[in-house]
């Protein structure tokens, strides 16, 4: 079994404004934690994991968590959020190659900054876009009898508007133009 955590936009005005809060007594001033905690959405992601992960192991003691941002030595990641958001049936990842046009250059080459590549992007059911992958959590001991995949709905239909998606993902998701 493998669970996947994605956080909602209401994550950072309820769990993480919590955090802060909470870091800011501890520390003393607001401008102290700024100060010490370098990476603030990471470390919030950490503590909560360890709450989560002491209770987890009082009934299944094998598990292992890996983040959208663990990476293997050479630097891959090492684990692929996207695909897992789809065949966990939470989010439609849509990728590029499924989408290209007979006859047609698509994506336009020698758009993407060096060493970027056009990637493609996930969309949530009800919340688009504004979403992030988080953690996946792999019990190996733990196996669901029938289990079936769920098929995430697809909120794009049209394959123009598809390319669309991923073109303003991958070219304007600086200025969400
Ligand atoms: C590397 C990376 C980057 C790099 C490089 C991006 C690039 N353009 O080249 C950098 C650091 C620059 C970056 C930037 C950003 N990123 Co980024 N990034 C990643 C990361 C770590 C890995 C992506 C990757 O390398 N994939 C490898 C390629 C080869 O995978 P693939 O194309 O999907 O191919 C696989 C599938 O096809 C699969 N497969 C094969 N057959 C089938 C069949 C089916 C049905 C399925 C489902 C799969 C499947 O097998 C292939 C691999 O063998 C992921 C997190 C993660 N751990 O997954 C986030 C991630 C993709 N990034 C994300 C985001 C949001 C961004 C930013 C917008 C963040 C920001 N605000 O700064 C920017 C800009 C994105 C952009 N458009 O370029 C999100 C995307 C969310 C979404 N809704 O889709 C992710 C998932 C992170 C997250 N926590 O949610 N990113």
């Amino acid at each position: 079994m493998a669970l996947l955590i994605l956080s909602t936009p209401n994550m950072f005005d309820v769990a993480f404004r919590k955090w802060v809060v909470q870091k800011t007594m501890e520390f003393g001033s607001f401008d102290k934690v700024s100060e010490l905690v370098t990476s603030p959405i990471q470390n919030f992601l950490e503590d909560r994991l360890d709450v989560m992960s002491d209770k987890l192991r009082e009934v299944e003691e094998n598990f292992e968590i890996l983040h959208d941002y663990s990476m293997t030595p050479q630097r891959r990641p090492k684990i692929l959020m996207q695909t897992c958001g789809h065949v966990a049936g939470a989010a439609f990842y849509y990728q590029p190659r499924h989408f290209r046009e007979e006859n047609v250059d698509w994506p336009p080459p020698g758009k993407m900054g060096p060493n970027l590549k056009f990637i493609g992007l996930s969309l949530h059911p009800t919340c688009g876009g504004h979403f992030a992958f988080r953690s996946v959590l792999i019990f190996p001991n733990v196996l669901i009898p029938e289990y079936r995949e769920s098929v995430p709905p697809s909120i794009l239909s049209a394959h123009e508007e598809v390319r669309e998606a991923l073109e303003k993902f991958n070219y304007n998701w600086k200025d969400s133009g």
